[in-house]
């Protein structure tokens, strides 16, 4: 049993790129959340936060992208980690960095009301988000460099973790095209089949332009 719970163009992309990467058969499927499904009863019992990207196996359920990707990895294609222990701990890093502070500086654009209940401030909560979004995806560009990859010249599962939020910052019209390193790593990304297929079949920003 391997099946992933997503939804198109969200934080789940990283983990729908790390499967697909990784040559495991698995099924899919998508959640609406226009129809917030996943908030359905059905869907709690896998993931009682109601949020996506989750991870059926035959133990049970694998929430947060972090540790599904490890898991993914670990299991079915160890070469999308780095195997020696100081690479594996700054991927984990990585990853940890992503999703605690990277991702939630795009929440406060996209849900402020997460973080107030008073709406005369969401404004102001957006603005802040956006600030330091583009402060994180300027620093992934940094990171980058001039590395085939983000963690040099291996490709990983963080790739198509650090894929998700240069997506994002497109779809909100930061200007993602000046940052040099990150805009030509993504051209890699969108060369290998595997990541196209995902992207296509979420309909993702990165590639219905
Ligand atoms: N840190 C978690 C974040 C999971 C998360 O917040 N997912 C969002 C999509 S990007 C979600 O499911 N949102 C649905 C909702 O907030 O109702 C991870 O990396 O898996």
């Amino acid at each position: 049993m391997l099946k992933l719970y997503y939804a198109p163009g969200a934080c789940s992309t990283a983990s729908h790129i790390g499967l697909e990467e990784s040559g495991a058969k698995y099924e899919s499927q998508a959640l609406s959340f226009a129809s917030n499904e996943q908030k359905t009863p059905e869907y709690l019992r896998i993931n009682p936060r109601g949020r996506v990207p989750a991870l059926v196996i035959d133990e049970g359920t694998i929430v947060e992208n972090t540790a599904i990707l490890d898991y993914v990895a670990a299991r079915y294609a160890p070469a999308l980690m780095p195997s020696d222990p100081v690479q594996r701990a700054r991927a984990i890093s990585l990853m940890a960095w992503f999703s605690n502070n990277v991702h939630p500086a795009f929440t406060h654009i996209s849900r402020p009301e997460r973080f107030t209940d008073d709406p005369s401030i969401f404004d102001k909560l957006r603005e802040k988000g956006r600030a330091n979004f583009w402060a994180a995806l300027q620093e992934i560009d940094g990171l980058i460099g001039s590395k085939p990859w983000v963690l040099g010249d291996q490709f990983s599962v963080v790739d198509g973790y650090a894929l998700v939020f240069y997506g994002w910052g497109k779809r909100i019209n930061l200007p993602v095209e000046e940052l040099k390193n990150y805009t030509a790593w993504k051209d890699r990304m969108l060369a290998r089949p595997a990541v196209r297929r995902v992207l296509e079949r979420e309909k993702n920003v990165l590639v219905a332009a």
